[in-house]
C-alpha cells in the first residue's frame, strides 16, 4: 500500500477527522508562504518580515506597514486549489468536522467549507480603531488615503484588517474551540504548515486520537511524532486521498 493509499483508507475508516493547516495549503493558489525558497521571508524589505508585520511596526510606522501588507499579503484574485476542495468534500460528506488554519486570505470558505477555525484571522475582515466599523477587504483597498493607509469613512481614524499581528494575543475563543476540535479528532491531518510558529503549532499537542499524518514539502519538526508524513505538494495528496470514498 502507498502512503495515499494508506491516507484514504485512514479517512475511510474516521469520523471525526480534523485538519490543521498552514501558509502551504494557499502556495498552489499562487499566494507565497513565508519560509518556502520562493516565500516571503526571502524578499528584500528593510526590516525582517516578522518585525514590519508587527503591533509595534503597525502603530509606529503605518505607512510602511499598510505598503508591505497590501503588497505581500493580499492577493484579491486568488481562488481556492485543489487542496481546499477535497477539504470542503470531507466536511460535506460528513467525516471532516473543523479546519483549524493559521492562514488568513479566507481561501477555505470560498471553496465551501463551513467550520473553519482561523487563528490568526482574515484579511477579508477589517475594522475601524476608533469606532469599529466592519469594512470588507474591497472597501479597504478604496478607503487608503494618499499615504497608502486605509482609513475610517466615519471618523478618519486607521482602519486595521483582522488579522493577528507579531505581540498580539490570539482569540481565545477560537483557540479553545480549536483545541475542543482536535483533542477530539480521531485522524489528525496536518498540512502546508513549517509547525513553527507558536501557539498554533503546539496545538498538535491535544490530540489524542488514532492517526497523525504530515503533509509538508519540507521536514518538520514534529516529523517523528507522526503515524505517516508526506513530503509532496497537498493538493494532489489531498485531491487523490479524497476520491473514492
Ligand atoms: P510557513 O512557515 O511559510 O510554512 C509553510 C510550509 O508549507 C513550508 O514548510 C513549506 O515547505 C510547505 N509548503 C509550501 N507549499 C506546499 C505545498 N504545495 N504542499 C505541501 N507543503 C507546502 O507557513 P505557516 O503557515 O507554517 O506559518 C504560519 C504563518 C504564515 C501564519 O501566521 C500565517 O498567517 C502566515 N501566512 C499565511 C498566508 C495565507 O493566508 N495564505 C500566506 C503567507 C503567510
Amino acid at each position: 500500500m502507498n502512503q495515499i493509499e494508506q491516507l484514504n483508507q485512514w479517512i475511510r475508516e474516521s469520523n471525526r477527522i480534523v485538519f490543521f493547516g498552514g501558509a502551504g495549503v494557499s502556495t498552489e493558489s499562487h499566494i507565497p508562504d513565508f519560509r518556502s525558497d520562493n516565500g516571503l521571508y526571502k524578499k528584500k524589505y528593510p526590516y525582517p518580515a516578522e518585525t514590519m508585520l508587527s503591533h509595534t511596526f503597525f502603530v509606529n510606522h503605518p505607512k510602511e506597514f499598510f505598503d508591505f501588507y497590501f503588497n505581500q499579503m493580499i492577493y484579491e484574485d486568488a481562488v481556492p486549489n485543489k487542496a481546499h476542495y477535497a477539504l470542503s468534500k470531507l466536511e460535506q460528506a460528513g467525516k471532516l468536522k473543523a479546519i483549524v488554519t493559521q492562514n488568513i486570505d479566507g481561501l477555505h470558505q470560498k471553496a465551501g467549507s463551513l467550520n473553519v477555525l482561523e487563528l490568526h484571522g482574515s484579511v477579508l475582515r477589517n475594522y475601524c480603531t476608533r469606532c469599529g466599523k466592519f469594512f470588507t477587504l474591497e472597501e479597504t483597498i478604496k478607503l487608503r488615503d494618499q499615504d497608502g493607509i486605509p482609513r475610517c469613512d466615519v471618523d478618519g481614524q486607521i482602519i486595521k484588517p483582522d488579522v493577528v499581528l507579531y505581540e498580539e494575543g490570539l482569540d481565545q475563543n477560537i483557540l479553545y474551540q480549536a483545541i475542543d476540535q482536535i483533542s477530539k479528532a480521531d485522524l489528525l491531518i496536518v498540512g502546508g504548515t513549517s509547525l513553527v510558529v507558536y501557539p498554533a503549532a503546539g496545538l498538535i499537542q491535544y490530540f489524542r486520537g488514532k492517526h497523525l499524518v504530515l503533509i509538508n514539502k519540507e521536514v518538520t519538526p514534529m516529523d517523528a511524532q507522526a503515524d505517516l508524513v508526506i513530503h509532496e505538494p497537498i493538493g494532489e495528496v489531498l485531491d487523490q486521498a479524497v476520491k473514492n470514498l
